[in-house]
């Protein structure tokens, strides 16, 4: 497993004039957020800051969020990182990635190539911490092996202070099945990570996988229930279901808040199309409208809505994208949205 040293001989020259231009852009981000507050009365987003010990969202003097999203750039695909720096960003908060490898497409397509990005994560995070950049959130999302995971755990506890929400979206199945590029040990590592987090939120397929319980396509309220408190004894605190329809002609999400042991759900129309990608969707949405300050229900509302929006624009589509929803078109709905709900 990777260890972020700082290689404090080889820096200590420079280590005076590093402070000083720190200082003086500390000083100038201060000042900058005085000037804010003066001429409109509050800080931009100010009210999200999220304390992990007592899962509060409190206010933070940081006038925009900043979430670092670790996840692959598929080139071709429109999904993990391509469909989180758009969305993050255009909700107002600064996205910030680490990619785990780059695919000249999603694994959907044949032929795919890839390069690993893994022997990046040290170098980088070290650079990080010398710098002192610091995170609201730490989103993840595909990730390609055990070692990643490692090494992912080490960010989390890095940069993971009190008031760093950790959002695992651990992707890795659907309809009932993994992806190519994985197996059951890798549902096992996956299932170890999510104990880190604040809030997961695995489709019914991930928690099957790693809750080691029958997948079933037909299911009731007893299942998810039964499925949430196997979800529960991973560790997260809160633990979300996607792809949830209980009523006929609807889908959403069902959750659970494992402190105060309540369940709670959200739930629109169920479009009957399936695209790559919309998990992706989904997750940025929530992470970029919990960093805006929004309820744990008001940003998964806000996420189930847009996702549903997309789908309807994407089969609106002549050209019948396979690969992925055109998120791009509903971009002005989603800020719209969120407006709405500040
Ligand atoms: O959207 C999920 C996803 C992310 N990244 C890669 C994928 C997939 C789903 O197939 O292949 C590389």
């Amino acid at each position: 497993m990777g260890q972020y040293h700082s290689n404090n001989s080889v820096m200590a020259c420079q280590l005076s004039k590093k402070f000083k231009l720190r200082h003086a852009s500390c000083r100038l981000a201060w000042q900058t957020d005085l000037v804010y507050y003066l001429c409109f009365g509050d800080f931009t987003n100010a009210s999200s800051g999220y304390n992990r010990k007592q899962r509060t969202f409190r206010r933070r003097e940081r006038p925009m969020k900043r979430v670092l999203t670790i996840q692959d750039i598929s080139c071709v695909g429109k999904c993990s990182i391509t469909v989180a720096l758009p969305l993050i960003s255009a909700m107002g908060v600064e996205t910030a990635i680490l990619p785990s490898a780059v695919l000249s497409t999603h694994t959907m397509f044949n032929n795919f190539t890839v390069k690993d990005l893994t022997d990046q994560f040290e170098p980088i995070c070290k650079h990080w911490k010398d710098e002192g950049i610091e995170f609201d959130a730490i989103y993840t999302g595909y990730l390609g092996s055990k070692e990643q995971m490692d090494l992912v755990r080490h960010i989390f506890k890095e940069f993971g202070g009190e008031d760093t929400l950790i959002f695992i979206d651990p992707v890795m199945a659907d309809h009932g099945k993994l992806y190519p590029a994985f197996d059951e040990a890798y549902a096992a590592e996956n299932a170890k990570l999510c104990a880190e987090a604040d809030i997961i939120v695995p489709n019914v397929t991930e928690a099957c996988f790693m809750t080691g319980t029958e997948y079933r396509e037909d299911f009731d309220e007893a299942y998810v229930q039964d499925l949430l408190q196997k979800l529960a004894k991973l560790g997260a605190k809160t633990v979300v279901l996607t792809g949830i329809g209980l009523e006929e002609g609807k889908n959403g999400v069902y959750g659970l808040d494992t402190v105060s042991g309540e369940y709670f759900s959200y739930s629109n129309d169920h479009v009957d199309a399936s695209y790559h990608g919309t998990g992706d969707v989904f997750s940025s949405v929530s992470v970029g409208g919990l960093m805006r300050g929004l309820s744990l229900h008001d940003a998964f509302a806000l996420a189930a809505d847009y996702t549903v929006e997309t789908i309807r624009a994407t089969m609106e589509n002549p050209d019948k994208p396979w690969y992925g929803v055109d998120f791009e078109t509903t971009i002005p709905q989603l800020v719209q949205g969120l407006a709405a709900k500040l």
